[in-house]
């Protein structure tokens, strides 16, 4: 249910300095909490997931390829953006770059004329789905890929075609992988190519493990941590590219001094590969939700990459699969067991009342972040029926906490809130039940 009464903390921590707040942008990005990845490219053809940069143009050929398929998807299904491949570490461009012959126009896909990036923008723009680019600084195909500026001049012309030529992009996405090559590693120079971006697209959100807006969350898995904070602290992760442990605990974690708002994207595949592979199948619809419980469900947003096969369509099997997604979610968190409650505010507990006892095993809550990320430590109880009990406790808060809980009867429920590090607002506590079963796994585990 809706909260709009003011929630306080039992203790409060004081910050060292003010709390990092979400832009306007930022905020958009989180309440959408579902985007699609769209791997496509040559590896599609060459059944690998990263390809050498010699690859024949003349494998490229999705002759049914349809972005409104993709893109109508994403709408039934509730994902608010698709965030396509323009180029994989192969350096091969779903769109005709000026930069390189090693483009679509070499393809004999729509007779050379054809030009993915622009097919996916106009479908997003009729099915009022937003578009992300991925562009991968690494390029195994470029020639002056690691001699430094010569390189940094062509990724930037690439860029500045995608961020040009295809209307508003609402995220770019920067890999942090750097591959070596005879020349040396390509140090890439993010001060420029983040600078491009802001000066192209003010409105689009950068992601890379370094941010500046929105960061990795350090794992492909699916699962942010169960602490989560948007804020980071951006000196430990200074760099995309980083993989020693430190930093990505850093990514999954957050950190609540942090002084720069970076909330977390969990990316994670409905197959095993980030690329389609004749042999593999998505994940089921249960699985799918539990994945939106241990990454929105976690105050991170879910990136879920569905790829597109041979033909250039989502197969049967994915459709299906984010479909029954999108019912079970709504089955589940659509409506609230605790609607038309009553509710008591009194200190740092929050104690609801449902008109008559609910059988749950889900509950929800939010936290109000406008002004900054700042509950940090909160515990639930229930009154089944023969005074209060422990039913859960955790952490951070944020957008969005599902706590799954073993079923349980509720006929009073109380949120305590222990710690905060400023004024604490809980906007929403919502009870729900989840009928998966056996998905049950890890959206209440606490690492
Ligand atoms: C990684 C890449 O190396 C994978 O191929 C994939 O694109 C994934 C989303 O990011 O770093």
């Amino acid at each position: 249910m809706l909260i709009d009464r003011p929630t306080a903390a039992l203790a409060s921590v004081p910050r060292l300095a003010p709390a990092a707040r979400p832009s306007r942008a930022q905020l958009a990005w989180q309440r959408e909490e579902r985007a699609m990845f769209v791997h496509l490219g040559m590896n599609t053809f060459t059944d690998r997931e990263w390809g050498e940069g010699t690859e024949d143009p003349a494998l490229f050929d999705p002759q049914g390829l349809d972005a409104h398929q993709w893109a109508r998807t994403a709408r039934e299904a509730g994902f608010g953006t698709i965030v396509l491949t323009a180029k994989h570490h192969d350096g091969f461009c779903l769109w005709p770059s000026d930069t390189t012959g090693h483009t679509v126009a070499a393809s004999p896909w729509r007779g050379g004329a054809g030009d993915v990036v622009r097919e996916a923008a106009d479908a997003c723009a009729a099915e009022g789905v937003r578009l992300g680019v991925y562009c991968s600084p690494w390029d195994r195909n470029a020639p002056s890929y690691g001699s430094g500026r010569a390189y940094d001049d062509l990724y930037l012309a690439q860029l500045t075609e995608l961020l040009t030529g295809y209307g508003d992009i609402a995220e770019v996405w920067f890999d942090g992988a750097v591959g070596e090559t005879a020349r040396g590693r390509q140090a890439y120079d993010w001060t420029r190519i983040f600078g491009t971006v802001r000066q192209l697209q003010p409105e689009a959100v950068i992601f890379s493990d370094a941010g500046p807006d929105v960061r990795w969350v350090g794992n492909e898995d699916g699962a942010a941590g169960a602490t989560c904070w948007s804020s980071i602290d951006p000196a430990r992760v200074p760099t995309p590219g980083r993989s020693d442990p430190w930093t990505l605990d850093s990514l999954r974690h957050g950190d609540p001094e942090g002084s720069v708002w970076r909330p977390a994207e969990t990316d994670v595949s409905i197959r095993p590969g980030w690329f389609w592979h004749p042999d593999e199948q998505p994940l089921d619809g249960a699985a799918l939700l539990e994945l939106y419980l241990t990454s929105v469900g976690r105050n991170s947003k879910l990136l879920l990459n569905v790829p597109p096969n041979r033909d250039g369509r989502l197969e049967d099997a994915d459709l299906a699969a984010l479909h029954a997604f999108a019912a079970l979610r709504e089955e589940v968190l659509g409506s609230d067991l605790l609607a038309g409650s009553t509710i008591e505010a009194d200190g740092h507990t929050l104690t609801i009342t449902p008109p008559a006892p609910v059988r749950t095993n889900l509950i929800t809550v939010r936290e109000d972040v406008e002004e900054g990320q700042h509950i940090a430590a909160f515990r639930l109880q229930v009154d089944a029926g023969a005074g209060w009990q422990p039913l859960a406790s955790g952490t951070t808060i944020g957008h969005l906490r599902a706590l799954q809980i073993p079923p349980t009867t509720v006929h009073r429920l109380r949120l305590l809130l222990d710690l905060a590090y400023g004024p604490a607002r809980v906007t929403h506590l919502g009870a729900h039940l989840d009928r998966r079963g056996e998905h049950r796994r890890r959206a209440d585990s606490h690492d």
